[in-house]
């Protein structure tokens, strides 16, 4: 069977800038760089944002790379902490400028569509402890002003834009469960700064639509259906509470324009409503999206909650309890990584149906495998991933039947280009097309990105 994908459809590869850059010449640390000076030992093999891709000197020969493997777009993000010199005005720094610049250009040179990310977890440090991070209204102010001076400087030749990448990440790592900085451990907090966060996407969005440029906005959301153990009543219930908490809470708003009346009840039940303006309300729910990225790795699966709830401060599994299916399909190369491309499906038919059928895109799939089952250099050079493509095959299929049935989506983007720092993760798990030594910091291709690169030329899976 041949699975043809509609025109123009985006073939590419997402990555950020705090994974991939380096910290040279960052007049800034964000939250990531002083947590790993601080606390070496929270990351995998002590491993910190320094010894990346090195992207920052070597974005040609990268670009060069992308090129190789037929990607026609890129998504990235734009560092806060390496743009602006000065978070209260905005000023951006003339290194970083010259440097994104470049870096731009020679994508679109290429024939690569640069898309680019504002906000991948990476809080400059300052901001954080002077203010609290998101937990601050103001910093929801620097965080636009942050957005217009990239708008301004590169807004004629970016045609994309999001504002996060998964915004719910860093509420649950900060702020429910300790494992992004500040680890607060606090489900008041953790309501308000999914508020913030919220609110700096619509400044954002304003100061794009005010700029009126020519090109599109949105926002990358991580979606996960969640299965439910039995048909019961009761795990359906559970099923929904989870749907709720951590796909409605940013879809309905971003999207739809609404704050689920059942999310503010929750949260009020549990007295953890944050403290919002009807103005800042009006603004987030009166601001809209052009697109919406969808990052998408593994299914969620909840039963009804049997063992007791037994933390002393609020997080979502107050609702439900998480299960592990004794019959789900595992990668047996990353843990907790049920594989189930029906999902693909169903957040497809999910924002066809409930979210007006908005245009969309595949913002990040991709298959973890640790370093040494990817298996050996092949004679001619390649790297023997194979047990990726198969996985990514199911995956599209699955998308194909989507579309087939009328689904909004225009692309697809792999997770990653290069393998990549992966926070507290660091270099766990690899997923790029290409893999990363990290002592001699050579790229060599796998055969998962000539795969790709079939599929990038022809628009269709055979
Ligand atoms: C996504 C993030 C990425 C990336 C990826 C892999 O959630 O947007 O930044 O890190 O996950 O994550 P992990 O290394 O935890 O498997």
């Amino acid at each position: 069977t041949t699975y043809s994908f509609p025109e123009n459809f985006f073939w590419g590869a997402a990555a950020s800038g705090p994974q991939t850059e380096g910290t040279a010449d960052k007049l800034h640390p964000s939250i990531w760089d002083s947590w790993h000076a601080n606390h070496p030992e929270r990351f995998f093999q002590g491993i910190g944002p320094q010894q990346v891709c090195d992207t920052l000197y070597k974005y040609r020969e990268d670009v060069a790379l992308m090129k190789n493997i037929g990607l026609n777009s890129f998504r990235t993000s734009i560092q806060w902490s390496r743009l602006i010199e000065d978070f209260e005005t905005g000023q951006a720094n003339e290194q970083a400028v010259r440097f994104y610049n470049d870096y731009f250009d020679e994508m679109i040179n290429q024939g690569i569509e640069p898309m680019i990310n504002l906000y991948h977890f990476d809080m400059p440090e300052e901001l954080q402890t002077r203010y609290g991070g998101f937990e601050s209204v103001h910093v929801t102010d620097l965080f636009a002003r942050f957005a217009a001076t990239a708008f301004r400087l590169f807004g004629e030749k970016i045609k994309y834009w999001t504002t996060f990448n998964e915004p719910i990440v860093p509420v649950e790592g900060g702020y429910l469960y300790d494992f992004h900085y500040p680890c607060k451990k606090d489900g008041k907090l953790a309501a308000q700064v999914a508020f913030n966060i919220m609110l700096a996407h619509a400044k954002a969005v304003k100061c794009y639509r005010e700029l009126d440029l020519d090109g599109e906005i949105g926002v990358v959301l991580n979606l996960t259906p969640s299965y439910t153990r039995s048909d019961s009543a009761e795990d359906h219930k559970a099923a929904w509470y989870a749907d709720l908490l951590f796909n409605r809470s940013f879809l309905d708003p971003l999207v739809k324009h609404q704050f689920p009346p059942e999310l503010c009840e929750v949260l009020a039940a549990n007295n953890c409503l944050p403290q919002v303006s009807k103005d800042d309300i009006a603004l987030i729910t009166s601001s809209s999206i052009d697109f919406l990225g969808v990052n998408y790795y593994v299914p969620r699966r909840v039963q009804a909650r049997e063992t007791p709830y037994n933390l002393d401060y609020f997080t979502p599994e107050f609702y439900f309890e998480n299960y592990v299916d004794p019959d789900g399909r595992f990668n047996p190369y990353r843990d907790n990584n049920e594989i189930l491309p029906q999902a693909i499906y169903d957040i497809a038919a999910n924002i066809r149906n409930n979210y007006g059928n908005i245009k969309w895109y595949l913002a990040e799939i991709g298959i973890a495998m640790d370093l040494e089952s990817e298996g050996p250099v092949l004679q001619d050079g390649v790297i023997d991933d194979s047990f990726r493509i198969g996985l990514m095959e199911e995956h599209l299929i699955q998308l194909h039947r989507a579309i087939a049935e009328g689904a909004n989506c225009f692309g697809v983007h792999q997770w990653t280009f290069i393998d990549n720092w992966s926070w507290i993760n660091s270099f766990k798990r690899r997923y790029g097309f290409y893999r990363l030594d990290l002592v001699s910091g050579q790229r060599q291709i796998k055969r998962n990105a000539l795969w790709f690169k079939a599929l990038a030329q022809s628009n269709q899976l055979t």
